[in-house]
């Protein structure tokens, strides 16, 4: 989408692109967490933006960003990109170096598909629980469903059951990979009293060691 750069007030700078995001935020994490594995940090000039239902300000105008979520990522010539998966596709494919690009997604085939369909659970987890964190926080009491949290729970539950069964082979950290390190990281935010380690041992492995490099430490 192109828009005028004029459509969002906080606009100004020289960095080749502009990612709008909130450092709680699921998604703006693995924005992040890709940006620094890809070593495009200084290309990326990070704006902090609330992501809330209620039209936070700073999100730009409807025009810019129609869905009003964040994050969102726009390059110097005005282009709009949003949906964190399609940001960090723009900051693989757009800023990086084909090497650093290369070792986080492959060009083409069954092997991409795999990344983009880990990376996904990780959305769907981060969906669910955006989900969650919204019925608590604002929905009027009288109107909370609480089977409908336990069904936003069980979603969340599938998917880290789902990583459990294919924990990631030591050495690896693409996109997939930054997509888990983020939802994890959330769950740790914000759902600790869920126990999500509990039953997952190489999960709960997995996420110490990951948790341990720079591009993680740096979200957390
Ligand atoms: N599918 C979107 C979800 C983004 C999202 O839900 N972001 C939240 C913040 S973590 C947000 O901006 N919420 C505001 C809203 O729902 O209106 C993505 O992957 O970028």
């Amino acid at each position: 989408m192109a828009i005028n750069s004029d459509a969002l007030a906080v606009m100004t700078g020289d960095a080749p692109v502009k990612l709008y995001a909130s450092p709680p935020s699921p998604f703006a994490r693995k924005a992040r967490i890709v940006a620094a594995e890809l070593g495009v940090l200084d290309q990326v000039e990070i704006v902090n933006t609330e992501g809330v239902p209620f039209d936070p300000p700073g999100i730009g105008a409807r025009a810019a960003n129609p869905l009003r979520k964040i994050p969102f990522l726009q390059h110097v010539d005005g282009r709009l990109v949003h949906d964190s998966l399609v940001v960090c596709l723009s900051l693989i494919e757009e800023v990086a170096a084909p090497e650093a690009a290369a070792r986080l997604l492959p060009p083409a085939g069954a092997a991409r598909i795999d990344v983009l369909t880990r990376e996904a659970l990780s959305r769907g987890i981060g969906d669910a629980a955006i989900s969650l964190l919204y019925e608590g926080r604002y929905r009027p009491e009288d109107k909370m469903w609480p089977d409908w949290v336990e069904a936003q729970w069980g979603k969340i539950s599938g998917g880290l059951d789902a990583m459990e069964a294919v924990v990631p082979p030591d050495g690896r950290f693409d996109l997939g990979d930054c997509a888990w390190a983020s939802a994890l990281s959330h769950m740790d935010m914000r759902f600790e009293d869920r126990g999500w380690r509990d039953g997952r041992p190489g999960l709960s492995a997995w996420w110490e060691a990951v948790k341990q490099r720079p591009s993680v430490q740096a979200v957390l």
